[in-house]
């Protein structure tokens, strides 16, 4: 019985993604190297400091802790100009109606999400009343592959995880929804996302049940 969905923020209900690779390509740059569009995939999900400390593995540059604090406040600085921009219009399409849909049917609602900007990208694109619980960077000791994210949203809303659908676009996040004995349905495509008990590639017309018919199909 599903009495809950937890959603992660950056990539599923916004595409903040393209924000945080134009700042750390700019980061990059800026230390003399560059890095493809197919490694920023594996930044998705994972904490700011391990990401930092996967792009200068990339770029061969060794960094001391001082120095990386430095750099990730550099970084956070520039995505925080783009993420001041945002407007409801960068919520992306579905997720609205989806919710609706969700509200209708009493199901509740938390975000789980790594980033430590979360709380305000919910207010800038006005979706911050639509949670009853947002557990974000500031609070988790332990980034995604680690359930904790989603285990405190849980948590907060008194449900087992059993009974919590969490929406994930990043693979180390279906990881840390299957760990913590959650539903993990994918965001995105089913290339990187194969190991969630369902995938859509987005919101646009989606029902509870097409979900829950889809989970049932993809389990053996
Ligand atoms: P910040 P999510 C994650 O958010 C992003 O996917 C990841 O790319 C980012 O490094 C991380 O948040 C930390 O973000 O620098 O804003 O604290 O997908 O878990 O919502
Ligand atoms: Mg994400």
């Amino acid at each position: 019985m599903v009495k809950a969905c937890i959603f992660d923020l950056d990539g599923v209900i916004v595409d903040t993604a393209k924000y945080h690779f134009i700042a750390w390509r700019r980061l990059a740059n800026s230390l003399g190297f560059d890095f493809s569009e197919e490694e920023n995939e594996k930044l998705k999900g994972v904490s700011r400091m391990e990401s930092l400390n996967l792009i200068l593995q990339w770029g061969g540059v060794e960094k001391t802790e001082a120095e990386k604090l430095a750099l990730t406040d550099l970084k956070n600085g520039w995505y925080r100009e783009y993420i001041l921009k945002m407007g409801p219009e960068e919520i992306l399409e579905g997720v609205v109606p989806f919710l609706d849909h969700l509200e209708g049917l009493g199901i509740r609602m938390a975000v789980g999400s790594s980033s430590k900007n979360a709380s305000t990208i919910l207010s800038q694109i006005g979706l911050t009343p639509r949670f009853e619980a947002v557990i974000d960077g500031n609070r988790i000791t332990r980034s995604k592959p680690d359930p904790q994210v989603f285990e405190m949203g849980a948590r907060a809303m008194g449900l087992p995880s059993g009974e919590c659908i969490v929406f994930e676009d990043a693979e180390k996040g279906v990881d840390a929804a299957l760990a913590g004995g959650f539903l993990a349905v994918g965001v995105g495509s089913e290339e990187n996302l194969s190991h969630a008990h369902y995938v859509l590639p987005n919101f646009i017309g989606v029902s509870l049940q097409n979900i829950l018919d889809g989970i049932k199909a993809k389990m053996p």
